[in-house]
């Protein structure tokens, strides 16, 4: 049995590591010709709720990656049907639910449930996923306003404007409907936690759509009170990820996590700047860049790396991994990383 290789959660907590470690979001998909295969047979979901499957698909590209971490394979709307809003991921677009939520009324159909009954093989497979790795799980979830996007717009969007004529029109609708969604999370991240879940990543993925006072008045408050309740019950390290944030990164570390996640259109340099020592970072290589020619990919891999001199750095794209991408490339990413000489302060 080959030995624990604790360097993601090293440099979560900003300690020393042996290398940098990186993994990639969505490093389980269609990519990959194994996932597309098994695609053919079973839904998303059906992939979610069959823990053997799920287990294969999560380990996949740990083995093909060489990733330092792993991460269960699910979607940010598992939590979600549990807590009685139906949706269904349809293909080529994303999660689409019929009967969006755009009143008081629908609001109140967002339930608090129990997680250990209702998502039973979620907590199997992380524990078949303990037995199995010799790198960390990261658990994760939806942050409560990107996940409002798919609820109140009834699918993926450009505008948000469903959302923001809730958050602006009718401020207390918008508010239950945060707290809710943020009391769920909490519950969902708790669960995966005691199930085995050794990091997790909250995915606002959509914030970067409002403007930085708008997060204060609208959001804030309700991540602050996410990261606040994980940190108190549980010592896992916790990741907060959002794209298109450069006029909101003091706000999102102010709202919590230990490891703050950067998308490609800010300099790592300019983060650690703006944010000081005392959090780690996680990114930023564009995804498109896998798409690029070897030379210039590796030169911008090289130099990210340049820049990121401190304890407290884990290798990522800026985004998750693009259909088109070559798993080849992304291998040769992650042992480009791993030749690097890590950090020494
Ligand atoms: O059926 C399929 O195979 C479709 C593609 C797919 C996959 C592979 C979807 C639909 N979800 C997933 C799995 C998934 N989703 C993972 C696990 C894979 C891994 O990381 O290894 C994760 C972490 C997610 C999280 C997720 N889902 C986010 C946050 C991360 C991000 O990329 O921003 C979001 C926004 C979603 C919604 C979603 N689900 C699926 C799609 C195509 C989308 C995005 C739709 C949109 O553009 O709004």
């Amino acid at each position: 049995m080959s030995t624990f290789n604790d360097n993601f959660l090293r440099a979560c907590r900003r300690e020393s590591v042996d290398r940098i470690p990186v993994w990639f979001m969505r490093q389980a998909g269609r990519y990959q010709p194994e996932y597309r295969k098994i695609r053919k047979s079973l839904s998303l979901m059906d992939i979610v709720h069959t823990p053997d499957v799920c287990t294969e698909v999560t380990l996949l590209p740990v083995k093909q990656l060489d990733a330092d971490a792993a991460i269960l394979f699910s979607d940010i709307m598992t939590p979600i049907g549990a807590m009685g809003v139906d949706f269904e991921i349809r293909e080529g677009i994303g999660p689409c639910i019929d009967n969006p939520l755009r009143t008081a009324t629908d609001v109140a159909r967002v339930r608090q449930v129990d997680f250990e009954t209702e998502l039973p093989h979620v907590k199997e497979t992380i524990a078949m996923l303990r037995r199995e790795l010799s790198v960390p799980l990261i658990g994760f979830c939806g942050a409560p306003y990107t996940l409002a996007c798919y609820l109140v717009e009834g699918g993926p969007s450009k505008h948000y404007a469903h959302v923001k004529s809730m958050m602006y029109g009718d401020p207390t609708t918008w508010h239950r409907l945060m707290e809710s969604l943020t009391d769920g999370m909490i519950d969902y991240l708790r669960f995966q936690a005691d199930a085995g879940a050794q990091a997790l990543q909250v995915f606002d993925s959509w914030i970067g759509s409002l403007a930085a006072s708008d997060y204060r008045t609208y959001v804030k408050p309700h991540m602050r009170r996410l990261f606040e309740a994980i940190r108190a019950s549980t010592d896992v390290p916790l990741l907060h990820f959002g794209v298109n944030t450069g006029h909101l990164l003091e706000d999102l570390k102010d709202a919590g996590g230990q490891v703050i996640g950067i998308d490609w259109r800010t300099e790592l340099s300019e983060a650690r700047r703006r944010l000081g020592p005392d959090v780690a970072l996680q990114g930023n290589l564009d995804p498109g860049l896998i798409l690029a020619p070897a030379e210039q990919r590796r030169a911008r891999v090289d130099e990210i790396l340049s820049q990121m001199s401190m304890n407290g750095y884990i290798f990522n794209l800026g985004h998750g991994v693009l259909p088109m991408t070559d798993g080849a490339v992304l291998r040769d990413v992650a042992d480009q990383v791993h030749a690097a000489t890590p950090p020494t302060r």
